[in-house]
């Protein structure tokens, strides 16, 4: 063989060596044999092109990548270590979920998932806290946790967002997050909040006696992102919201190798861009993993029951992303977030059990006595399934749950 050819990269004998990177895609021809396509695939996510170059080197062929699998339309390929810069996530992403999502010849092309290999995965630096450093600081070590997002998500003056806030907390939740649009607009500027919103905090704690966080959005251009963290940090804050794929992988990675003492709270806003459509695009499942290896600590994964496309399984394997033996990775904290109310909330311990944290904005604020019977009317509803009662059994001595279920039925 003299030059590559998208053929040549097919080798179904190929054995994956633990050093490779591995993908699996869903792959949909156009005008070409589906082998034909696989091929293009790993040509061009490797070394390949869609012609023959007069500039290949003998050397060059050693990277490249195999088509080691071809079932129905799935197609695993590996990749040699050596395409990749280690630490270095846009620069693999670029490779296997890049220039080939736009090839002409496919009809649809889905990255259905990763495998990063060990060496590769350990030039990251993976979750700070994860699942049991959230609960440490939180002081909970069993229970489901339970979250609620200010409600509207904009157009809140600073001192009406600390008040909710401080009701939420109040009635019994453990955190209180900003929406993913909120960043320091005019009507609620950033430093203002930060610090009004804390008061509400302490005062919440003080007179709740439990641990409260809030997870204020630090969303913005990554230099501004920095300091709004270490303001955070400066006014006695230990966590940030991050909208993790509108300010892109780089700008994740420069926040977590900070280190600063924070945990990060990952917001998935436009994922499903890329994950909506079965056929094509790349599926959450990767880019939960691409985000745990760059150091989130809690991800929105779906609900399966809530406001959000995404099925069961879909909701099930993106949880193992979060949780499964990753490297040395700790398992980051899956957030069910929504159209959640009380009602749902067996339902969802059934996908989650309790490592979650219940997340509900309208499903507590949108309580027709207020914030703090919506708040109550959750952490009921945790209490009822922790204690194996049914919610209407529960609803009987918890009004605010009786009320909840009357106004949200299945
Ligand atoms: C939920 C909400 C979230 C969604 C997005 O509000 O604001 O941003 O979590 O979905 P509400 P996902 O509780 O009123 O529906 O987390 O699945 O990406
Ligand atoms: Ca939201």
């Amino acid at each position: 063989m003299s030059a590559l050819k998208y053929l040549d990269f097919i080798d179904l004998a190929y054995k994956p060596k633990q050093t490779d990177l591995l993908c699996s895609f869903h792959v949909e021809p156009e005008g070409i044999s589906l082998r034909e396509a696989a091929g293009g695939v790993a040509a061009e996510s490797s070394v390949g092109t869609w012609t023959e170059l007069t500039t290949e080197q003998p050397y060059v062929k050693r990277l490249a990548a195999h088509v080691f699998s071809i079932e129905g339309n799935t197609v695993k390929i590996a990749y040699p270590v050596e395409l990749f810069e280690a630490a270095n996530m846009p620069n693999i992403l670029s490779s296997v979920a890049g220039n080939v999502f736009g090839l002409k010849a496919l009809r649809n092309l889905r990255l259905l998932d990763v495998d990063i290999p060990k060496a590769l995965l350990a030039s990251f630096s993976g979750p700070a806290y994860g699942i049991d450093g959230v609960r440490k600081l939180l002081k909970v070590s069993k229970r489901p946790l339970v979250g609620t997002i200010i409600k509207p998500k904009l157009g809140l003056n600073t001192k009406d967002h600390a008040k909710v806030a401080y009701e939420a907390w109040l009635g019994g939740c453990d955190i209180v997050k900003d929406d993913e649009n909120l960043s320091s607009q005019k009507f609620n500027p950033f430093e203002e909040r930060l610090v009004t919103t804390l008061e509400s905090r302490d005062k919440a704690q003080d007179e709740t006696g439990e641990r409260k966080v809030y997870m204020i959005n630090i969303t913005a251009e990554t230099e501004l992102m920095l300091q709004r963290a270490e303001s955070v940090l400066a006014h006695g804050g230990e966590y940030v919201m991050v909208d993790i794929l509108t300010c892109g992988w780089s700008a994740l990675q420069t926040l977590r190798n900070q280190n600063f003492k924070l945990v990060i709270h990952a917001h998935r806003a436009g994922h499903a861009a890329f994950t909506k459509n079965p056929l094509h695009g790349i599926a959450m499942k990767p880019i939960a993993k691409v985000a745990r290896i760059i150091g989130i600590d809690q991800l929105h994964v779906g609900t399966v029951v809530g406001k959000m496309a995404e099925t069961k399984l879909e909701v099930k394997e993106n949880i193992a992303a979060c949780k499964d033996e990753l490297g040395s990775f700790k398992p980051v904290l899956p957030v069910a977030s929504g159209g959640l109310y009380p009602t749902l909330v067996p339902a969802l311990l059934e996908t989650f059990g309790n490592d979650v944290v219940i997340q509900a904005g309208g499903g507590i604020h949108g309580h027709p006595e207020g914030t703090v019977a919506g708040a109550k009317a959750m952490r009921q509803a945790v209490d009822a399934a922790l204690e194996g009662k049914t919610l209407e059994d529960h609803a009987k001595s918890y009004k605010e749950l009786a009320v909840a279920l009357q106004h949200w039925k299945t």
